[in-house]
C-alpha cells in the first residue's frame, strides 16, 4: 500500500525515537499511526550520518517526504565536559548531511531536536525561544550546545533561500525507558537509577554528584514523543518552540535522587560528592508558547515517570541488546 507520507526517524533507537515509536504503534487517540503515514527507525546500523556518501544512500533508499532528526552525539554533563570538540564537530557533520539531504530530496518538513542547555547561561529567566542566540551557552557544554544553536540558523538559511519547512523543538532534560546508563556519560535520571540499583544490589552507598542543589525541569520521553508527533503534523512555523514542564515543575537534583531511592525502595547510605561538578545551576524555561497551542497537554507526574523508567530499567538489566551502557550515533 503506497503511503503519502514517509516518516524517516533519525536516531531512532535511542531514547526519544523508542518513545516515539512505541506512541505511534500503542495510542488510540489523536498521537497514533495515521492511516497516509509509514514510519521508518534509522538505526546506527543503517549507516554513519557524519558521512555525506552514507546520508545519501539512506534518503535514496527511504526516499522519504517527513523527517524527525533525533540522531546526534549526547551525553550528561561529565561527558560533555571531557568532548567538546567531538560533541561541536560530530554534530555539525550529522546536521549539514541530514539538513542538506532533505533539501536535495525536496522533503517536506524536518523537526530536529535541540535542547534548553543551548540558551545563553547568563540570561533572565523564564529563558524563551527568541533567548537562543543572545550571548554564550555554559561553559561545560558550549561544543554541544553551538553546534544545535546552529539547526536554527540552518533552518532559518534554508526558508529563506529555498522556502524549505525545516524546523526545530527545545525539550529540557528528557529521561525514560531506553535511555543510556553509562555510570560515567549518562545523563544524571539514567546514571543515578543505575547506581542506586547497583547500590541496592551490592549493599554499598548511594553517592550522588556534585551538591545536590542544581535546578532541572525534566519531560518524561513518552510525553515529548506525543509533542514531537504532533510538531511533525501540525506546527507550521520555523521558528523553534520549547517543549517542557512548566517552571513550577523544576526540581532539584536531590529531589531526583529522593525520588530514585523511593522508586528502587533502597534503605542504605545516600551521600553527595561535592568534588564532582554541579555544571550549570539552572536553565528554567517558559512553556508558554507551547501551552498557547496546546493548553489542555497532560504531562506524566515526575514520580510516576521515575517510577515507570526505574521499572523499565530494572525488568530489562540483563538484556544487553535493550540496555545501553555506552554511547553510540
Ligand atoms: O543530566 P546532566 O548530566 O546534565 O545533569 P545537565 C547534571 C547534574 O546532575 C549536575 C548532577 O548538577 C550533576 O552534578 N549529577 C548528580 C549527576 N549525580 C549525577 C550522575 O551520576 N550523573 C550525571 N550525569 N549527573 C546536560 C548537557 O547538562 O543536559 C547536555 O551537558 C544536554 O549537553 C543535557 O543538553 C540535556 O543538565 O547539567
Amino acid at each position: 500500500m503506497s503511503h503519502d507520507k514517509v516518516i524517516l526517524v533519525t536516531g531512532g533507537s535511542g531514547l526519544v525515537g523508542k518513545a516515539i515509536e512505541r506512541v505511534i504503534e500503542n495510542d488510540k487517540g489523536r498521537f497514533g499511526k495515521m492511516e497516509d503515514e509509514k514510519w521508518i527507525f534509522l538505526t546506527s546500523k543503517d549507516g554513519d550520518l557524519r558521512s555525506a556518501e552514507a546520508t545519501r544512500a539512506i534518503f535514496d533508499k527511504y526516499k522519504p517526504t517527513h523527517v524527525i532528526h533525533l540522531a546526534a552525539l549526547v551525553g550528561g554533563l561529565f561527558k560533555n565536559m571531557k568532548y567538546k570538540l567531538d560533541f561541536l564537530r560530530d554534530n555539525l557533520l550529522i546536521n549539514d548531511n541530514v539538513l542538506h539531504t532533505s533539501h536535495e530530496h525536496k522533503v517536506k518538513k524536518v523537526v530536529s531536536c535541540l535542547s534548553t542547555c543551548i540558551f545563553p547561561d547568563k540570561t533572565t529567566y523564564p529563558i524563551d525561544e527568541t533567548m537562543i542566540h543572545n550571548g554564550p551557552p555554559h561553559d561545560s557544554n558550549f561544543g554541544y550546545a553551538y553546534a544545535k544553536r546552529l539547526i536554527d540558523t540552518q533552518n532559518k538559511a534554508y526558508h529563506d533561500q529555498f522556502g524549505d519547512k525545516f524546523t526545530s523543538v527545545i525539550p529540557t532534560n528528557v529521561f525514560g525507558p531506553h535511555d543510556n546508563y553509562d555510570l560515567q556519560d549518562s545523563h544524571v535520571i539514567p546514571g543515578l537509577i543505575h547506581k542506586c540499583y547497583l547500590a541496592k544490589k551490592n549493599g554499598t552507598p548511594f553517592v550522588v554528584a556534585g551538591s545536590g542543589k542544581p535546578l532541572r525541569q525534566f519531560i518524561y520521553s513518552r510525553d515529548l514523543a506525543k509533542l514531537f508527533i504532533w510538531v511533525l503534523r501540525e506546527y507550521d512555523e520555523v521558528d523553534p518552540i520549547i517543549l517542557s514542564v512548566g517552571e513550577k515543575d523544576e526540581v532539584s537534583i536531590k529531589d531526583v535522587a529522593d525520588a530514585i531511592v523511593n522508586a528502587i525502595d533502597f534503605k542504605g547510605g545516600y551521600s553527595f560528592d561535592t568534588t564532582k561538578a554541579d555544571g550549570q545551576y539552572k536553565k528554567t524555561a517558559s512553556n508558554e508558547k507551547l501551552l498557547k497551542y496546546l493548553p489542555d497537554f497532560q504531562f506524566t507526574l515526575f514520580e510516576t515517570a521515575v517510577k515507570e523508567s526505574v521499572e523499565w530499567f530494572t525488568q530489562n538489566y540483563d538484556n544487553a541488546h535493550l540496555i545501553s551502557f555506552g554511547n553510540n550515533v
